[in-house]
């Protein structure tokens, strides 16, 4: 397959932009490939600038749910486009999706819309920090929440509870705000917040991890953060960035009967727009600026280009049975590609949610960042790049989560798994 031009133009790109990318993980660092320059996307395809076309499994890294370039969500754009991109002023379109994001997911009684995730969990540990007085969080290695200082800490070494930073320029003293538990391992919060009792503010996890690769919480994991939380007096946050509307339209509190005190949206929300949303119960949302001293804005927060992309997309998502056929697709794909991988003698660990799903190379179970962290990364590189040239286009990272949309056709999927069945063979 010719990439002759995506080199070429990630060359410009690199005298100009910091590794060439705007966001690191498009770099393709950890599959040792140049990445692809995208020229346009249609349905379950994205189509590069050698002409090469591919059945689209990042989506975006999650926004993309109804496919590229939906018509409805066209429409939506150009007609709001016609009319004004942003004024830094309150407009109806804000209520609109306030509204829906209010009606869909269980923990929000109110919510705050911002351009980015990172923004979202960002304003989110601050308002918990104000509302309880509090300066403590804890979050899960293997979990990740966007690039806020605070959030770019991993586990301090040995007995040490505190956090270390996890990048250069994020300081100390802040990262030893940040405690770090094992997903899955509610011995470990206990142990923590035993440790630092009446300190932590909040609780940030994503309910399902999929920063990690796909990781499902085991059975009695969400119920016991929350009670640990109701007990303890933190605020527990539901990172769902990532699962908001993609595994159920209410997410994954939804899906598992888990009531958060606050949840993190994105993505989707935005149907490929920057926005981002942080809401929760009304007496912690009414801490917020203006109602309340907790200081957070945004000179394009809540815009309405943004806002009428998000609009409608979720008027597409209530729609009935849109879950259900997604269920459907997203099963048949993530079980194929399992028994092909099986059928090569080179076996997975297989997992999915809803349309997130994820093949580990790894022989045994994956339940945390530990066992996530032993995966064949390098067998991963090579079937990355194999599926690649087979026309079909994973995250590139081991570490992440494939998406499949409303478009995805069942000969999208039935070309996905023979193509895997193909590349296992390579690799076995
Ligand atoms: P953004 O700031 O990238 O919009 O959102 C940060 C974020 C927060 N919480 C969760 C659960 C997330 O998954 C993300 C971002 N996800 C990554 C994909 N692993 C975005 C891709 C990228 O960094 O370019």
């Amino acid at each position: 397959m010719n990439h002759e031009r995506s080199s070429f133009l990630f060359r410009q790109a690199q005298a100009v932009i910091p590794g060439g990318v705007n966001s690191p993980v498009r770099a393709f660092k950890s599959v040792g490939a140049d990445p692809l320059f995208i020229k346009k996307g249609s349905g379950s395809h994205i189509y590069d600038e050698d002409g090469n076309a591919f059945i689209d499994y990042v989506g975006s890294w999650g926004p993309m749910i109804v496919g590229h370039c939906h018509p409805d969500i066209i429409t939506a754009v150009q007609d709001t486009m016609t009319s004004g991109a942003s004024f830094g002023a309150p407009t109806e379109r804000e209520t609109t999706l306030a509204n829906m994001v209010i009606d869909a997911v269980p923990s929000i009684e109110m919510v705050r819309m911002v351009s980015s995730g990172t923004e979202a969990t960002m304003s989110a540990i601050r308002l918990a920090r104000g509302y309880t007085g509090r300066d403590k969080i804890l979050k899960f290695s293997g979990c990740y929440h966007g690039h806020a200082d605070s959030l770019l800490v991993k586990a301090g070494s040995g007995a040490a509870t505190f956090g270390v930073p996890d990048s250069p320029g994020v300081p100390a003293e802040v990262a030893r705000l940040t405690l770090t538990a094992e997903f899955n391992s509610l011995d470990s919060v206990r142990k923590l917040v035993a440790e630092n009792r009446s300190s932590i503010a909040c609780i940030i996890v994503e309910p399902v991890a999929g920063n990690m690769g796909t990781v499902l919480p085991r059975e009695g994991f969400l119920e016991g953060l929350r009670e640990i939380c109701t007990n303890e007096g933190i605020v527990l946050i539901f990172d769902e960035v990532m699962s908001g509307f993609r595994v159920a339209y209410g997410g994954v509190q939804e899906l598992y009967g888990v009531t958060p005190d606050m949840t993190t949206l994105g993505k989707i929300i935005g149907g490929g727009l920057p926005v981002g949303a942080f809401g929760g119960k009304r007496e912690i949302m009414e801490k917020l600026s203006p109602s309340g001293g907790v200081y957070q804005a945004g000179t394009l927060s809540g815009n309405p280009l943004a806002m009428s992309a998000g609009i409608a997309t979720l008027n597409i998502l209530k729609q009935p049975g849109f879950y259900e056929a997604l269920e459907e697709k997203s099963r048949a794909v993530a079980e194929g590609i399992a028994a092909a991988a099986g059928k090569a003698g080179y076996p997975i660990y297989s997992t999915r949610v809803g349309s997130m799903f994820c093949a580990f190379f790894s022989k045994g179970e994956v339940h945390d960042w530990p066992t996530a962290s032993q995966c064949d990364t390098k067998a991963f590189a090579k079937y990355f790049l194999a599926m690649l040239d087979e026309g079909v286009y994973l995250a590139p990272s081991q570490f992440e989560t494939a998406f499949v949309s409303a478009a995805h056709s069942e000969s999208d999927i039935e070309k996905t798994i023979a193509a895997a069945a193909r590349c296992f063979k390579l690799i076995a």
